[in-house]
């Protein structure tokens, strides 16, 4: 009687249906445990369930068969604007693999802080990583540490996708690289606005930058995709933008990598098995490039900011977190469908969803999982389970089940007002 990602309903698939790459059937009678799956992910995710199962009490006797909806399942970190260790990184996997979620994307670049760091262009990490907003303490990933949460995350069935964000966000690196913005000193950055820095379009030397910062990622990436960012680049001119974006594609693909980038990378022709993440939901522009991106033959990641954006307030009583894309409560990230959420985008084109945690106003892994917590449940929900067997008072139980174990292991969530607590 609970939703899919938390404890499937059994027997969501008819008995033909294919498990698929990440499907799973999962018996218990009489005590005994019986898991079919065809990979190594599929039996992870009976492994969660039957943990979910586990911590209800003793185990009675369940038939489930389960697979998820959408093949990118995920959540993005934001260790730019403040910078989380590998431990941090390592609980958010952690909650990312309880809720059978298997995409971490890392923003690991911005104009507060650059935090991987690169052979090449060492001032990057060493300079460029040493801010964060308010004038709190910076931080960088060493190419170990960056491994050791690959590692980690493969371990979960979660790939990383890095993202290196450009044409704008780029003040980090132009603080620590003069000769980036044509040799005009650049000072490091700890406000919180957006859109006043950029790569110099028709500079060599900025493809020659991104080239060997694309090629160190993707040596330390085994995941087959790059994120570029692209997004809010409004001190990049629209024709500036479309020469960037047609130089910096090839050095993604050049490194047998799919591109992947906000939306506003569809207003530029695309390569083949690009990806588009949809995410601005104030206006119109998002949804006329989201319908851009299809056009192009991309696939779509749908990251709606008034309903996963998970660093907004849950509602105003909230402390941390900020509001532009609205309050998004527990409600609000469960009770919508990728595939009618943009007239024209259909479900064939779309990869998945993401829930984006930007931390401006986030500075601990309590902060953290206080936003991610329980809105990751319902994001996973919606990822995970089929529409028709999306069920909000169904969900808002499980959730409300979620607690005592939260509490038993340390981990913060918002107790927010749409559930019934224990
Ligand atoms: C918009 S979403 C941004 C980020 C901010 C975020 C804050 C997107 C592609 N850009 O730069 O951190 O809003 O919610």
């Amino acid at each position: 009687m609970t939703p899919a990602v938390l404890i499937p309903a059994p027997a969501a698939l008819a008995p033909g249906d294919e498990l698929g790459p990440e499907g799973y059937r999962l018996e218990i009678r009489d005590g005994a445990v019986r898991i079919d799956a065809e990979t190594d992910a599929g039996r992870f995710y009976a492994e969660q369930t039957l943990r979910a199962l586990s911590a209800g009490g003793p185990l009675a006797d369940v038939a489930i068969a389960d697979r998820p909806r959408f093949a990118w399942r995920g959540a993005m970190l934001d260790v730019a604007r403040h910078f989380f260790g590998v431990g941090d990184v390592c609980r958010v996997i952690d909650h990312l693999a309880a809720y059978k979620l298997n995409v971490l994307h890392l923003h690991l670049s911005d104009d507060q802080g650059w935090r991987l760091a690169i052979e090449r262009w060492p001032r990057l990490a060493e300079h460029g990583g040493r801010t964060a907003v308010g004038g709190d303490p910076g931080g960088f990933y060493s190419r170990e540490d960056y491994r050791a949460i690959v590692r980690y995350a493969a371990e979960r069935n979660v790939t990383v996708v890095p993202e290196i964000d450009c044409p704008g966000h780029v003040q980090a690196a132009l603080a620590a690289y003069p000769e980036l913005a044509g040799g005009r000193p650049a000072e490091p950055y700890t406000g919180i606005e957006v859109g006043f820095s950029s790569l110099d379009a028709h500079a060599d030397l900025t493809y020659r930058f991104l080239g060997d910062v694309l090629a160190e990622l993707a040596a330390l990436t085994p995941g087959d995709f790059l994120h570029i960012g692209g997004d809010e680049a409004h001190s990049t001119s629209p024709d500036d933008y479309l020469a960037f974006m047609a130089r910096v594609q090839p050095l993604v693909s050049a490194q047998g990598k799919r591109l992947v980038g906000w939306e506003e990378i569809a207003s530029a022709p695309l390569g083949p098995g690009s990806v588009v993440q949809y995410w601005n939901t104030m206006g119109e522009r998002g949804h006329d490039l989201a319908r851009a991106a299809v056009a192009q033959g991309a696939h779509l990641v749908m990251s709606p900011a008034d309903r996963v954006y998970l660093d907004m307030k849950y509602d105003p009583s909230t402390p941390l977190g900020q509001a532009w894309a609205g309050h998004v409560d527990v409600r609000d990230s469960y009770d919508w469908d990728p595939a009618t959420l943009v007239d024209g985008v259909r479900q064939d084109a779309i990869l998945g969803l993401e829930a984006p945690v930007w931390t401006e106003t986030l500075r601990t892994l309590h902060d953290l999982e206080t936003m991610l917590l329980p809105r990751l449940c319902a994001v996973a929900e919606v990822a995970w389970t089929p529409q028709d067997r999306r069920d909000w008072p169904r969900f808002r139980a499980a959730v409300s089940a979620q607690a005592p174990h939260w509490e038993a292991a340390d981990v913060a969530y918002t107790r927010s007002a749409q559930v019934d607590w224990p």
